[in-house]
């Protein structure tokens, strides 16, 4: 390879990190996808990352700088931030009658990308489930009333329907797909970007890990025929989702309902707990505000580190 080549640096996305490598994709497209790594110990690199890379040989990359954020989603303990995304556009949370999903992790990922400015919608999988989905309908009315954006899909058993559902939604941006293990985020990539699960499988088998469940993110090209300009991410499942990365202030204007609220109370410093002539509370009672809601929010305030 001549050597002023060797030398140049190009811009490219990282569409998948595990252990201490990335997949990084060419944002002019003069080439597909290569195995990169960075420079010294950095791990600060995470999906959807734009990045400066220099190309080795035919197929490997050394990642030299990153470019500014758009966009950041994470989550978090007391001990430390872990960064899910760059640079994405909008999240889908995917969840389910079977397994049932946990609304508290609901709630948990709305205020994490409300507040990261980032779009929401849920996708309610596994339709073809008449009685489970039933059971989670009242739950997600809830949702729809706050303007949430809300798709009914069957990934596995309607893949075409779902397809055409999402394409308007997809098309033109980047999605993250989040949510819990087993609420089908992997089977919908699959129905939307064809040759996933055998990309996917490729690191796998490098990790030596046979599971079925994702335990990596990884950013795919949506075909243009299914949505033209689309990204999708898809996630490994959580099972906590800590907030301690964001202030009281930050999560208290991540729930919608609360925000017209807000400088109503008495005090200033209300926590909306138990304080006299609290807004918050007092709509609470009079049926404004919906009750499962408002005691999952206590629910996190009340962790002395918003941690799990
Ligand atoms: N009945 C029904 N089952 C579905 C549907 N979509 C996915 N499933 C099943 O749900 C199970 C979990 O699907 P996955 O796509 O692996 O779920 P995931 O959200 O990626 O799970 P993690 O990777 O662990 O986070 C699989 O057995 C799927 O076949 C659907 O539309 N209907
Ligand atoms: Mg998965
Ligand atoms: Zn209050």
């Amino acid at each position: 390879m001549p050597s002023s080549a060797a030398a140049a640096t190009e811009l490219a996305r990282v569409a998948a990190s595990f252990g201490r490598q990335f997949y990084v994709r060419s944002c002019s497209g003069a080439w597909e996808e290569r195995v990169a790594v960075t420079r010294g110990k950095r791990t600060d690199v995470c999906v959807g990352d734009e990045v400066e890379v220099r190309l080795i040989g035919s197929d490997q990359a050394v990642i030299e700088t990153l470019q500014p954020r758009r966009t950041t989603l994470q989550r978090s303990d007391r001990w430390r931030s872990k960064l899910l995304a760059a640079n994405v556009d909008q999240a889908g949370i995917v969840v389910a009658g079977e397994p049932p999903f946990s609304e508290a992790l609901l709630v948990r990922m709305l205020i994490a990308i409300e507040s990261a400015g980032i779009g929401a919608a849920l996708i309610v999988n596994k339709s073809d489930l008449p009685g489970a989905t039933r059971a989670i309908a009242a739950r997600i009315d809830v949702y729809r009333a706050l303007g949430y954006r809300v798709f009914e899909i069957a990934a596995r058993a309607h893949p075409l329907e779902a397809r055409a559902q999402l394409r308007d939604w997809l098309a033109g941006r980047t999605t993250l797909l989040v949510g819990q293990s087993g609420m089908g985020k992997s089977t919908l990539v699959n129905t939307l970007v064809p040759d996933a699960a055998l990309r996917t499988q490729a690191i796998s088998a490098a990790l030596s890990s046979g599971r079925h469940t994702t335990t990596f993110s990884r950013m795919f090209e949506v075909p243009a025929e299914v949505a033209p300009d689309a990204r999708i991410v898809d996630t490994p499942g959580f099972q906590s989702f800590g907030l301690a990365h964001l202030s009281e202030w930050q999560r208290v204007h991540a729930m919608r309902e609360f925000v017209p609220l807000l400088g109503r109370c008495r005090f200033n410093n209300c926590h909306h707990r138990d304080e006299p002539a609290c807004a918050i509370r007092e709509a609470v009672e009079r049926g404004e505000i919906d009750p499962l809601r408002y005691r999952l929010y206590l629910q996190i305030e009340g962790e002395p580190d918003q941690g799990s």
